[in-house]
């Protein structure tokens, strides 16, 4: 029986383009089929439990604004009343796909014994829920941030006892996911980093983090957990620096740790922005090194600096993001989880809803405008012609030569280059007829 939580709000439909009905999808059509693909499998779609159902609504300057009947977070009761309201809400939208922290999900009980215990009730629960509605777990992953045990790193504090206290919290996430059927395990590490370096023995860390990493992906060998383990990077908050910086950091990363072969990426839009790259950089690094998995996709308020974590609604961005994800191959095993959060004045049950509307519509919008853009051909075509040169014998051979060798050539035959226009405009211009 439905909580009345929703009120009269009904199933989200697709309406077309020139649907006037807020809620309602305009681009979002789960079964059209784009480049091959249903439109839903492409996407692959994911609400985020920690901004939709957990954040009350505090900012730094106040307290919570958002008054939901299963605040405060503190028993196990309100937990499913959550999970309750969560799956209506999962199916009001069609959404396949969520995902959560442990501390989202489970009250915070203060110790480990007491977590694990009702960190098992509630994916319990929230198992048989699944069950009956089809709707599945993208990925689950530890909150080692939030509580003031993390506050100085989880993998990377200075108490090993710390150190041993997140190793059994990620197990325990580990296990729940592979018991809903998770499809990745995420970790992203905001303590990971410091808050000045007079108190902080870098290298140690970076060592204590990169045998934890190896530690969890020797444990989803040893379960047979099939799913990608991925890093999420961010350059800093809440840390002053985060070492997950950005994607070649993490890559740099996991190739000294021996990873490469094991984790991959899930990249954040806001995240991308916080360290200075836009988006589609993050994911063409991602691609570039065979290591995307999967994205946040959310935007970042540009005049304030922080992590604002607002529902996209910029087309041309989005549509460079799934360009270079098409052009990768599309998603495997990764989806695109909004985490995203209503602004703390959208106080209704139905701001929550107009903004996962409002998201998945741009996606949409995004991923038609970037296959158009695929099928036309054009940025391929451009690509192709400014990198023709390389594909005679001589440009390839002299990739298996040396600096003599090539100097000789210069001279013999007095290799004189003439510069080419890139063409940026251009090519913004082409762009511009797709968003
Ligand atoms: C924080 C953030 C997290 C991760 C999961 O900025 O993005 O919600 O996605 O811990
Ligand atoms: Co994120």
């Amino acid at each position: 029986m439905a909580s009345g939580f929703f009120q009269e709000i009904e199933k989200i439909r697709y309406e077309g383009e020139d649907s006037k009905n807020p809620l309602a999808f305009r681009h979002y059509n789960p079964d059209e089929v784009i480049m091959g693909k249903r439109m839903e499998d492409h996407l692959r779609f994911a609400v985020a439990w920690w901004h939709s159902f957990a954040w009350e609504g505090g900012d730094p300057f106040g307290g919570p604004t958002l008054e939901r009947p299963w605040h405060p977070q503190d028993d196990m009761g309100r937990a499913k009343m959550k999970a309750d309201i969560a799956f209506e809400m999962f199916d009001i939208l069609g959404q396949p796909y969520f995902c959560w922290h442990d501390a989202d999900i489970r009250p915070e009980q203060g110790n480990y014994a007491d977590n694990l215990r009702t960190l098992e009730e509630i994916t319990d629960y929230i198992g048989e829920k699944m069950q009956v509605s089809g709707t599945k777990l993208l990925w689950g992953t530890a909150n080692m941030f939030s509580h003031r045990r993390w506050m100085g790193g989880a993998s990377t504090n200075p108490d090993p006892d710390v150190f041993a206290f997140a190793a059994a919290t990620v197990k325990s996430c580990i296990d729940a996911t592979h018991k809903l059927g998770g499809e990745n395990y995420v970790l992203w590490g905001g303590r990971e980093g410091y808050e000045t370096l007079l108190n902080t023995d870098m290298g140690a860390e970076l060592d204590h983090m990169g045998r934890f990493l190896n530690m969890v992906v020797e444990y989803k060998h040893k379960i047979g957990f099939k799913g990608a383990i991925l890093v999420e990077p961010k350059p800093q908050e809440p840390s002053k620096h985060q070492y997950d910086y950005d994607a070649a950091t993490c890559i740099g990363f996991l190739r000294k740790y021996g990873l490469e072969d094991e984790v991959k990426l899930n990249l954040e839009q806001g995240h991308a922005i916080l360290a200075g790259h836009s988006f589609e950089h993050e994911i063409a690094t991602a691609v570039a090194e065979g290591m995307l998995g999967s994205i946040d996709m959310n935007r970042n308020d540009y005049q304030s600096g922080w992590d604002t974590d607002q529902f996209p609604n910029n087309t041309p961005e989005v549509a460079l993001a799934y360009y270079h994800i098409l052009k990768a191959g599309g998603f495997t095993t990764g989806g695109t989880n909004f985490d995203a959060k209503i602004r703390r004045q959208s106080i209704d049950a139905e701001d929550l809803i107009a903004a996962h509307v409002g998201g998945m519509d741009i996606c949409a919008r995004g991923l038609k405008a970037a296959a158009a853009m695929i099928e036309d051909g054009g940025l391929e075509a451009a690509l192709e012609d400014r990198y023709a040169g390389w594909s005679s014998d001589t440009a390839q051979s002299m990739l298996s030569s040396g600096l003599d060798e090539i100097t000789a050539r210069v001279l013999a035959e007095d290799i004189n280059p003439q510069p080419r226009s890139g063409q940026q405009e251009i090519l913004e211009n082409y762009v511009n007829r797709f968003v």
